[in-house]
């Protein structure tokens, strides 16, 4: 009977990945754009391998508040505040479930996440010695995974985010984790711009043409053994239609730093992308149905 617990439980755990998670990205990289998109999950597909994404605790509710009460109205997010300590940034933890399948059981994905103002990367170059970025860096370097938000269009700060990256992985490996390695997911958000969009099932090659700065400085990370890498693409407002889809999204600026953008139709808004990065920060495996959106 014991023995019959004990797999039972055992089996019933192994389908529990649980990640800390923090999520890094210039300002208007679309970080907190992500995080109400994923915790509001709008408009699910039927045919998504995604079955619930369930916000846990007061910050997860606030972040379906933002989504309801801002992206969902057609309105942009306020940048995030640079907080005093990092005690004081909202710890978000959702749970997402992914449908069992013939041969495979439910999972569930537990993570609970950061989201910290783009100013933080900014200070990465210019103020190393704040104090409040030393802590910042120590509470990144306690996570298992690290999701590097880039704006796919600001292919102009390559040499930027390259040079940001580089003091933060230099602090980041000063820190030896209890864990194999490290993983690092570089996520290229803002992909219903047509000239991402063609390329959205090609993360890898769209890095490296986009940002091949930053492409090198992660691989190179990645062949000292520091930890794997792994690149992908998303859409917090995703696209409108089937056979000829067109961006959910109306424009407001365009510029070297990326777009700024509200949801055009949000009655019609699905995000795509957003579980992907998130199930091999827990698993260390792609899932080619999360891949594909
Ligand atoms: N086109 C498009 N715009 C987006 C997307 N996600 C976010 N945005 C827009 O990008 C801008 C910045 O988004 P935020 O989510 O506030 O960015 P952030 O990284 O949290 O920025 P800080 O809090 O200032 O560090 C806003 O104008 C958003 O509406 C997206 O998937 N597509
Ligand atoms: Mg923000």
């Amino acid at each position: 009977m014991l023995n019959w617990f004990k797999t039972k439980t055992a089996s019933l755990e192994s389908q529990q990945r649980n990640a800390v998670l923090r999520v890094i990205g210039d300002r208007g990289s679309g970080k907190t754009a992500y995080m109400a998109s994923l915790a509001r999950w709008p408009n699910a597909d039927p045919t998504s391998p995604v079955q619930t994404v369930i916000p846990v605790g007061e910050a997860g509710e606030e972040l379906i508040s933002k989504a309801q009460n801002i992206l969902e109205q057609g309105l942009q997010l306020e940048p995030t505040d640079l907080t005093a300590n990092t005690a004081d940034i909202n710890d978000y933890t959702l749970r997402i479930t992914l449908k069992a399948n013939i041969g495979s059981q439910l999972v569930n994905l537990n993570i609970s996440s950061k989201d910290y103002s783009g100013e933080f990367f900014s200070d990465l170059l210019y103020q190393a010695g704040n104090p409040q970025l030393q802590e910042y860096l120590e509470d990144c370097s306690l996570a298992t995974g690290i999701m590097f938000l880039a704006d796919g269009s600001s292919r102009g700060k390559d040499g930027e985010y390259a040079n940001g990256l580089d003091k933060f992985l230099t602090l980041l490996d000063r820190t030896d984790l209890e864990l194999d390695k490290r993983r690092i997911a570089f996520v290229l958000t803002k992909c219903e711009q047509p000239e991402l969009w063609i390329n959205r099932h090609r993360p890898g090659f769209l890095a490296e043409a986009r940002f091949p700065q930053v492409h090198r400085k992660l691989q190179a990370w990645q062949q000292i053994g520091s930890g794997s890498v792994e690149y992908f693409t998303t859409s917090a407002f995703g696209m409108l239609g089937n056979n000829f889809p067109e961006p959910n999204v109306q424009l407001l600026k365009r510029d070297r730093g990326g777009v700024t953008a509200v949801i055009k139709e949000p009655k019609r808004w699905r995000p795509f992308g957003l579980v992907a990065p998130i199930y091999w920060l827990c698993t260390g495996d792609r899932h080619k149905e999360l891949d594909k959106g």
